[in-house]
């Protein structure tokens, strides 16, 4: 049985030529490169049958996000002319991100993947890799930031919720703001995030120690921020300490936000981890033997990308 691999082309029509950063303004990391890179090195493998994602309603999006930062989105994203950038000013919580005319209809087909391949390990696919663009996690109730406009592995993890218990892992290298906050205050859906101390790196705000969930969420809720510099040996015994986090949860369904930009040459990450490891990540994951969605989330070293994707993916397959 092969490997679904829920992909779109829609992405493409996402693809700001600038984000700005410290009143500099760079290249836009988060480029269409990355999602094709992945697409051609598991084509040539012959890695997966690829799957284009069905269409959900509106109404799924504006259960995890606010309407009216829905509507703003939509409206703002699709009255731009062509060519024109928006860096908006409302409904955002940084300064990076940009809006084109074609933001909003690749950002509702990310959570269309996203929510495809939930329903594909719903309907008992053991493994499914979501290869979302624009990524998602660190989108909140009503705001966009870090590249992120819609938070796919949140919205999915909220469908799969529905029929059973999910853990959501966290493997970017940034924290996921947006999804810590989405499931803050819920029992029923855990968070556990490895990544960057959020004192030196984005998001900033949070990701710390001691954000352990709310009320009847309290408990639900683990971050394992890690110094910059963090390499191979330094991660593994952190993942298996979140993975028995997940594990004593009990789950049925993993959802993990897989990102890339925990690579040692990532141009905007700051760990060193090395493309072989990440099939020992993928291992450690499936040594759960716990259904997982992959849902895409970061990483910018565009040339490695495939590789690391494979690795992970080969790692966390029960087949080969
Ligand atoms: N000039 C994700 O990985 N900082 N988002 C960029 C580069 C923003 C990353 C600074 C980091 C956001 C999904
Ligand atoms: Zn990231």
């Amino acid at each position: 049985m092969k490997l679904p691999i829920i992909y779109s082309d829609k992405h493409k029509l996402h693809a700001p030529p600038l984000e700005i950063y410290d009143d500099l303004k760079e290249e836009y990391s988060e480029k269409p490169e990355r999602i094709e890179a992945i697409h051609k090195k598991l084509t040539e493998e012959h890695f997966g049958e690829f799957i284009s994602p069905l269409e959900f309603p509106e109404e799924v999006i504006k259960s995890m996000h606010h309407r009216a930062y829905v509507d703003f989105l939509s409206t703002r994203s699709r009255n731009l002319k062509e060519g024109e950038v928006l860096y908006p000013s409302y409904f955002i919580t940084d300064t990076y991100i940009a809006v084109t005319p074609g933001t909003y209809t690749a950002a509702v087909e990310s959570v269309n993947i996203a929510l495809t391949g939930a329903q594909k390990v719903l309907n008992g696919e053991k493994l499914v890799y979501s290869l979302c663009r624009p990524p998602g996690h660190h989108a909140e109730e009503r705001s966009m930031g870090g590249y992120c406009f819609f938070n796919n592995a949140s919205i999915a993890a909220d469908m799969m919720s529905k029929k059973g218990r999910v853990a959501i892992l966290d493997i970017d290298f940034h924290h996921g703001n947006g999804t810590q906050n989405m499931f803050y205050e819920r029992s029923d859906v855990l968070y556990v995030s490895i990544h960057a101390d959020p004192a030196l790196k984005y998001p900033y705000k949070t990701g710390y120690l001691d954000e352990v969930g709310k009320g009847i969420g309290l408990g639900f809720n683990k971050n394992y921020p890690l110094p910059l510099e963090t390499g191979d040996a330094e991660y593994l015994p952190v993942l298996r300490r979140a993975l028995q986090e997940v594990q004593s949860f009990n789950p049925d369904y993993i959802v993990l936000s897989a990102g890339f930009d925990t690579y040692e040459k990532d141009p905007i990450g700051g760990f060193k981890l090395t493309v072989p490891f990440y099939e020992a990540i993928g291992q450690e994951i499936k040594a759960l033997n716990i259904s997982t969605l992959v849902v895409q989330e970061g990483g910018y070293a565009v040339d490695a990308l495939g590789d690391m994707a494979r690795n992970l993916l080969k790692g966390l397959s029960f087949t080969s």
